[in-house]
C-alpha cells in the first residue's frame, strides 16, 4: 500500500471532471487501498481519486464515530439518483484546501448508485455525514469543490490565500 501525496488548492487538476471507471479489477482495489490508506493518513473522512491525480470516477470514505471501529468504503462510479427536498446544513472541510472550514447547505437525505470492488451494482439511502460526504466526494469527480456553494466574496478569498500559499511551495507531485 502506498501513501499518494493529496493535490491542493489552486491546481487545476481539481477543476478535471473525472472518467468512468471501465473495469473494477485487482490494479483498482490495489488503487482503492492505496486511496484509503492516504486517507486515513491525512487524517479524512473521504477522498476521491482526482485529489491523488486519477482523473477516476471513484470514491472511498469512512465516516465511522472516533470510538467505533473502522468502516472502509469504497464507490466506483457513483451516481445520485435521488435527493430529498429537505436540506441539512454541516460544516465541510477538504483534504485538497487545508485548514479552511464552511458550513455547506445541501440535500439532507440522497440515494447513490455505484459499483463495490466486485463491481457489482449496489444502491445505498444515505442520511447525515454519510450524505453531506457522499456529495461532497461525488461533486470532486465533477470538478466542483465545496467553497463554490460560499458567496464569490468567500471563495475568492480562499483562492488568493491558497495561491499565495503554492508561490511558496512546489507542487505536490514534482518530488525532490
Ligand atoms: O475529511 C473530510 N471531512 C469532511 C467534513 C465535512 C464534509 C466533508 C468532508 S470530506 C473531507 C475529506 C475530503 O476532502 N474529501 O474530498
Ligand atoms: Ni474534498
Amino acid at each position: 500500500m502506498t501513501i499518494r501525496p493529496i493535490v491542493i488548492l489552486p491546481d487545476p487538476v481539481l477543476r478535471q471532471v473525472s472518467k468512468p471507471v471501465e473495469r473494477v479489477d485487482d490494479d483498482l482495489r490495489k488503487f482503492a487501498g492505496d486511496m484509503l490508506e492516504t486517507m486515513y493518513d491525512a487524517p479524512g473522512i473521504g477522498l476521491a481519486a482526482i485529489q491523488v491525480g486519477e482523473p477516476l470516477r471513484m470514491l472511498v470514505l469512512d465516516v465511522a464515530e472516533k470510538d467505533d471501529p473502522k468502516n472502509p468504503q469504497v464507490f466506483i462510479n457513483p451516481e445520485i439518483v435521488a435527493r430529498s427536498e429537505a436540506l441539512n446544513v454541516h460544516e465541510e472541510g477538504c483534504l485538497s484546501i487545508p485548514d479552511y472550514y464552511a458550513e455547506v447547505e445541501r440535500p439532507a437525505e440522497v440515494t447513490v448508485k455505484y459499483l463495490d470492488l466486485d463491481g457489482k451494482e449496489q444502491v445505498v439511502e444515505a442520511d447525515g455525514i454519510l450524505a453531506t460526504c457522499l456529495q461532497h466526494e461525488i461533486d470532486h469527480l465533477n470538478g466542483v469543490l465545496f467553497i463554490d456553494y460560499l458567496s464569490k466574496l468567500k471563495r475568492d478569498m480562499v483562492v488568493r490565500k491558497f495561491k499565495k500559499l503554492a508561490k511558496d511551495r512546489p507542487p505536490a507531485r514534482m518530488v525532490g
